[in-house]
């Protein structure tokens, strides 16, 4: 076995992928990956001794959120630079070592994860191979660890996107301290592991909620947008990925150069934003979600900016279109850096886009979303009449992440089966399998109700709350709200831990159950909370409706 990595819904054969991943991560990147784990946990430990003297390190706490990032499923493919971000790591683990010893702390004894060295790339391989998921023996132990990591790695993307906008939370950096460490603790047994997870949900919520304070803070509340999916005659800029501060940087820099912006993917929901609608050469979306990026890239013609995840291991043909930034890396894309004042510069990709062809449209019209938690608040006493009167019977949460296996058309069928007195609450990629169906509203509400990203499934758990306010109901099971979440990689993690720790109960989560819950781990989560996955669309459907 050359790698094995078991992290993401596309585990090989639902158990883990072993040669190269089925995202294309090959097993020298893999093997970094479980190398910047490990330094990061490292890190996490030697913060811990300092946190319990009072001191911290605020260079380090975003060292661990960017590692953490840098690793979630089709993130980053550039082995020797997740290598050298190892090699940072070292060195400032070993400078902060050194400043708090003579502040008087201890790290005597600490685990070899925060006392390891290997400077050359052989020896970090060398390491790497020891320190991956299968270090952990025990098959259930393994399960929680690595439920908690992934936790940890969604926590962590939201974490750093509230960075960029210059929002942080100490408490929320504690606890990542506190969690890495005690997946490095042998005394830990189930139990406790499984209070942590649960704890993850907890932090996972106030995550979610610094994320939208910085986004809304900064950007104004998403409202109501019907987004053009169609494409204009001049050269042009794609952009996916979520980050919104890379994407106003770009707006501010295309800005009269006639080159026009689309985004792509997951950065959709940008256009719902007040703030990014004054910019006229932001013209649409264009395509769909991540897993089409070949076919659509290739139509798109102009440059391509990647923000963050999802990215597909382009064709060799378009890697000299591609930009990445943040902690996307592939190699042979060019990168955009940061630098010291938190700017970015586009130039080149603008230069790049002039001597480009313009889009070629491969659809037309708009697609309607901006439901967000203040534009549902504002829409409240009609959805509440709309559910007194029975117009509308149910709410279907179906957020989460699309991906290519076939067996996700049932989230398409789904939808469509819905019964026409019944809405989709929607966020993040899962989103494309039915936005583009002409599923009709009920008196005037849309029948789906698009939030945003994945990284806005907050609004989805606050729309739940204030529904339960209103109605003042005690559990929020009671509400007519189920739970259709379909999921890919690891901000999903941390989105399903949220709503867990929220108390929401009986989610189905497809279209398999993660490769790494261990039978055990997941007959507690069946048993506690209810957690199944899909069958066949008809059949559940038969159920949900009770
Ligand atoms: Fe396999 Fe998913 Fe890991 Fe990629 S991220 S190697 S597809 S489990
Ligand atoms: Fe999509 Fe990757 Fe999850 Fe953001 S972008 S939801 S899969």
């Amino acid at each position: 076995m050359s790698m094995f990595c078991y992290q993401c819904q596309e585990a090989a054969k639902g158990t883990g992928c072993t040669l190269k991943g089925v995202c294309g991560k090959d097993a020298p990147t893999s093997g970094a990956q479980d190398l910047l784990i490990y330094t990061v946990k490292g890190l996490a430990l030697v913060l811990r001794e300092g946190e319990r003297k009072g001191l911290r390190s605020p260079e380090a706490e975003h060292f661990i959120i960017k590692g953490l990032f840098t690793t979630i499923t089709n993130a980053n493919f550039d082995e020797d630079a997740i290598l050298e971000y190892v090699k940072e790591g070292l060195a400032l683990r070993e400078k902060i070592k050194g400043e708090w010893e003579k502040e008087g702390v201890s790290f005597a004894g600490l685990h070899d994860a925060a006392l390891w060295t290997g400077n050359s790339k052989e020896e970090m391989q060398k390491k790497a191979e020891t320190v991956g998921v299968l270090a952990t023996k025990d098959v259930n132990i393994r399960s929680l660890r690595e439920l908690i990591v992934y936790g940890l790695k969604g926590m962590a993307a939201y974490a750093v996107h509230a960075l960029n906008l210059g929002k942080e939370k100490k408490e929320i950096y504690s606890f990542m301290i506190k969690a890495l460490s005690a997946t490095l603790d042998d005394t830990l047994g189930t139990d406790p592991l499984i209070a942590l997870t649960l704890e993850t949900g907890k932090y996972g919520v106030e995550v979610m909620a610094l994320l939208d304070e910085a986004n809304t803070g900064t950007y104004g509340n998403p409202e109501i947008t019907k987004v053009n999916i169609g494409v204009r005659s001049n050269p042009a800029i794609l952009i996916t990925g979520h980050d919104l501060k890379d994407l106003e940087q770009l707006l501010e820099q295309t800005e009269g150069t006639g080159v026009d912006v689309y985004t792509h993917g997951e950065m959709l929901p940008a256009h719902y934003y007040p703030a990014f609608k004054k910019y006229k050469h932001f013209v649409g979306n264009y395509g769909n979600a991540w897993w089409k990026q070949k076919e659509e890239f290739e139509s798109f013609n102009g440059p391509i900016v990647f923000t963050t995840n999802c990215m597909v291991p382009p064709k060799k043909e378009h890697i000299d279109r591609i930009y990445t930034t943040g902690v996307t890396g592939y190699p042979g894309c060019k990168r955009i850096e940061e630098d010291e004042n938190g700017v970015k510069n586009f130039v080149p990709v603008i230069e790049h886009a002039k001597r480009l062809a313009p889009p070629q449209e491969i659809e037309t019209g708009t697609i309607v979303g901006g439901f967000a938690h203040a534009q549902v608040f504002a829409l409240a006493d009609k959805v509440v009449e709309a559910v007194k009167t029975g117009a509308i019977k149910k709410f279907f949460v179906m957020a989460g992440c699309d991906g290519r296996m076939k067996s996700r058309s049932y989230y398409t069928e789904f939808a469509q089966r819905l019964p026409k007195d019944t809405v989709i609450l929607t966020a993040g990629c899962a989103k494309y399998r039915y936005n583009k169906l002409d599923l009709g509203d009920i008196g005037g509400i849309p029948r789906v109700l698009d939030a945003g990203q994945c990284n806005d499934s907050y609004s989805l758990a606050l729309t739940a709350l204030k529904l339960k306010e209103v109605f003042e109901l005690n559990d929020v099971n009671d509400l007519p709200i189920a739970y259709n979440i379909a999921w890919y990689e690891q901000k999903a993690v941390i989105v399903l831990l949220a709503l867990l720790y929220l108390g929401v109960k009986n989610i189905k989560l497809g279209p398999t159950l993660p490769a790494f819950l261990s039978p055990d781990v997941a007959k507690v989560l069946t048993d506690i909370f209810g957690i199944s996955t899909i069958s066949d669309p008809e059949e559940d459907l038969v159920k949900f409706m009770g």
